[in-house]
């Protein structure tokens, strides 16, 4: 008999990659489809790099045979997607949208039929638009009762196909960007506003996840969290404060609330004195304790690192959304920490940080701290790809990217981390919200840009040696 080695990739591990609607699937307005709060932002001047959109995308909507073709041929064993909540309630309630859901129940058929377990992302940041104009979609209560139908209605249509589930993708990085940055809809500096949507929120998911476990007798759900992990930039006790500060702030604001069912203890003190903590009413934290998810999905791409930021110092800032190395801020809140590069780190051209050791960290500290199951449901690199003369994409920085947080994904499986899969960013090349389609992160390249394209797809030198990780079952990486 062979007795798998400790650090042995499960033999049921989901090899995966995943994709998000909006950034996908064009048809923006097909077959009944409404306007999600992303088709209007993107039309704004000077909100996304030279104005790029979700129209047409990479118009996964109208291929998603070949697309599924593809991932067969790969040999993937589980697919991220998300549903756009608008695709099946147009005004984000009432009449359900039949064409919409078929849309859906095609991919997933599909998938099942080529042995790829589906994914499911519940939201991925497409509010409806009509919810926004209603009653300003995660400020208000209301929306946890829409919230809730909509995942119903896929819970009941999906039960019996669909395991794994997504709820919240990135509330965290969503509603930072979208209530402090101004960077996402409804493009909102205001802090206050920031925590107490952010409080909505932590309600929706779990109303949601309580509901599943009625609906989905036997499947896993949890929410996407993008975690950075922080580090501090030395061991004098000011950064080691500052590091403490943002890991607070940063990431335990979610993943207690998420997991614990409640709020970490110096950053709540710390809002309550500002007058910037979100209002808790009777309940609230019952229902979050009623509704903790079975797994935590974690979007890794690098950990940050933080210093002391003394009062009055450095604000807030907006990230690089050029391509342009070197041009990103240092950003913080004055009296609490501030980022710093860590020297000891290369960075991509968007000066994110190539830390395959972060993610190690990150699933052992998630680990550690909530004894739950992890899947890592986004991890990637975006880069400018070129398509060369001879009709390829040599991509080997993705593939050492890739490997490289792979081999991390063992030693935190080594450390007894229960990983349950690992979701590529991205399948085929795809918007980014704010980089446009010059930041490109998929196993497949689209040929398209900023003013259209063939949409041809062509498989990058990443596609083979994924190919042949998945065949070995992580093997040989
Ligand atoms: C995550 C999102 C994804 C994807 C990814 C890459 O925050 O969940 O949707 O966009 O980041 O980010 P970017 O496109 O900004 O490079």
């Amino acid at each position: 008999m062979h007795h798998p080695k400790f650090n042995d990739f499960p033999a049921d591990f989901l090899w995966g990659a995943a994709s998000a609607a909006y950034q996908v699937e064009g048809a923006w307005d097909a077959d009944g489809k409404g306007p999600s709060v992303w088709d209007l932002f993107t039309k704004l001047p000077g909100k996304t790099f030279e104005g790029s959109n979700g129209d047409v995308a990479v118009d996964h909507y109208h291929r998603v045979e070949e697309d599924v073709a593809l991932m067969a041929e790969m040999g993937l064993k589980a697919y991220r997607f998300s549903v756009s909540w608008p695709r099946i309630f147009p005004t984000g309630r009432g009449e359900v949208n039949e064409a919409g859901l078929a849309f859906y129940e095609r991919l997933i058929d599909s998938l099942i039929a080529h042995g790829i377990e589906p994914v499911l992302t519940l939201y991925h940041w497409d509010l409806p638009q009509a919810l926004q104009e209603e009653y300003g979609g995660w400020e208000d209560r209301r929306i946890i009762d829409d919230f809730e139908r909509y995942c119903v209605t896929l819970y009941q249509r999906f039960a019996g196909k669909v395991k794994y589930w997504v709820s919240l993708n990135e509330q965290n990085y969503n509603l930072t960007n979208a209530y402090q940055l101004g960077t996402h809809p409804p493009a909102v500096q205001d802090r206050k506003r920031f925590f107490a949507a952010n409080h909505i929120a932590f309600l929706a998911n779990a109303r949601v996840i309580k509901a599943f476990r009625q609906h989905v007798p036997g499947g896993l759900i949890g929410p996407s969290f993008a975690y950075s992990p922080a580090y501090p930039a030395s061991c004098d006790p000011k950064d080691m404060l500052a590091f403490e500060n943002a890991e607070e702030f940063t990431n335990l604001w979610w993943l207690d609330a998420y997991c614990f069912g409640r709020y970490p203890q110096a950053a709540l003190a710390y809002l309550r004195e500002n007058g910037e903590a979100p209002e808790i009413l009777a309940g609230d934290l019952e229902l979050l304790r009623e509704g903790t998810p079975d797994y935590i999905g974690v979007n890794y791409y690098y950990t940050l690192t933080f210093t002391d930021n003394p009062i009055g110092g450095q604000t807030m800032q907006r990230i690089n959304t050029t391509g342009q190395k070197g041009t990103t801020p240092s950003s913080g809140v004055p009296g609490l920490y501030k980022t710093t590069p860590n020297p000891h780190l290369e960075t991509s051209n968007w000066d994110w940080a190539i830390d395959p050791t972060g993610m190690r960290i990150a699933l052992r500290r998630l680990s550690s701290r909530y004894g739950l199951p992890l899947m890592i449901t986004e991890n990637g690199l975006g880069e400018f790809d070129k398509l060369t003369a001879d009709g390829r994409v040599h991509d080997d920085y993705r593939i050492a990217y890739l490997r490289s947080h792979l081999k991390a994904c063992q030693e935190a499986l080594q450390d007894g981390a229960e990983l349950l899969g690992y979701c590529a960013w991205s399948f085929t090349d795809i918007l980014s919200w704010l980089n446009g389609y010059q930041k490109r992160y998929g196993f497949v390249y689209v040929e398209r840009d900023e003013q259209g394209g063939s949409l041809r797809r062509i498989k990058k030198e990443s596609f083979h040696w994924y190919k042949s990780v998945i065949a070995s079952g992580g093997k040989t990486l």
